[in-house]
């Protein structure tokens, strides 16, 4: 959960990058640590093995600006991504404001991909968590690569939205960042569904970290708008 502090006029916020195996977390943080101003950035903690696989989880506090005199710090984590860890990923889970899905854009990681969905989902719901409320955003990353799949494949298996049951939220809405894309539809069936914002990354290279950073913290802070 988010924390504002009244006295150091600061609110904290918690997001969680999650994922399949070596999809690209870990690389997301680093790129952001390097490029984010040293005063505005605390340590990047990271708790790995001898052969650099996130063993426990990798932390960075960044502050990303000042909304009405309060400085927004957000604590970013990144969870491991072995099948095997599922108890670190869901307590890394707890109090999350919003969550980055990172996935592997490559063919043969389909499979994987769908798995850690599925692991998000259900941990999620665990806590009692409602991630169709929840700021959600989706990176397609390894862009680069000669074997990722096509953005149609992998909203159809990691995107087909969710219901949206409210009629009070069935209006179309278009993608901001994805020109010529639905985030809110409605489907030949009649149903209404919602889509997670996405964004394609080739995080190696920096590319789409910031927009993926961007869109989620933005999410976060309109959610605890309309919260408070
Ligand atoms: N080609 C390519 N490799 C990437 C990209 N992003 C990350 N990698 C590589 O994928 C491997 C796993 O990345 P890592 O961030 O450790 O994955 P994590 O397990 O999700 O934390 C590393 O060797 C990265 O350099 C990308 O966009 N393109
Ligand atoms: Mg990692």
């Amino acid at each position: 959960m988010s924390v504002i502090n009244y006295a150091s006029r600061e609110i904290n916020c918690k997001i969680v990058y999650y994922g399949p195996g070596l999809g690209g977390k870990t690389t997301n943080l680093e790129h952001v640590y390097a490029r984010v101003a040293p005063e505005t950035r605390g340590k990047l903690i990271s708790l790995a093995t001898e052969n650099e696989r996130t063993l426990f989880f990798d932390f960075l506090p960044v502050d990303l600006g000042t909304i009405r005199g309060f400085k927004t710090r957000f604590h970013l984590y990144t969870v491991p991504g072995q099948v095997y860890y599922n108890a670190s990923r869901k307590l890394i889970l707890k109090g999350v404001d919003g969550i980055v899905f990172v996935a592997d854009s490559q063919v043969d990681r389909a499979e994987a991909n769908i798995e850690a969905m599925q692991n998000l989902y259900d941990n999620m719901s665990e806590y009692g968590y409602d991630i169709t409320r929840m700021p959600f955003v989706i990176q397609y990353n390894k862009r680069d690569l000669p074997n990722a799949a096509s953005i149609d494949e992998l909203d159809q298996i990691l995107n087909p939205g969710f219901e949206v049951a409210e009629t009070g939220r069935q209006k179309p809405l278009e993608d901001p960042n994805r020109p010529g894309t639905m985030l809110v539809q409605q489907l030949e069936s009649g149903e209404w569904v919602e889509r997670a914002p996405t964004v394609e990354a080739v995080a190696v290279a920096g590319d789409g970290v910031f927009d993926t950073l961007k869109i989620v913290s933005k999410l976060v802070l309109k959610s605890l708008a309309a919260s408070s």
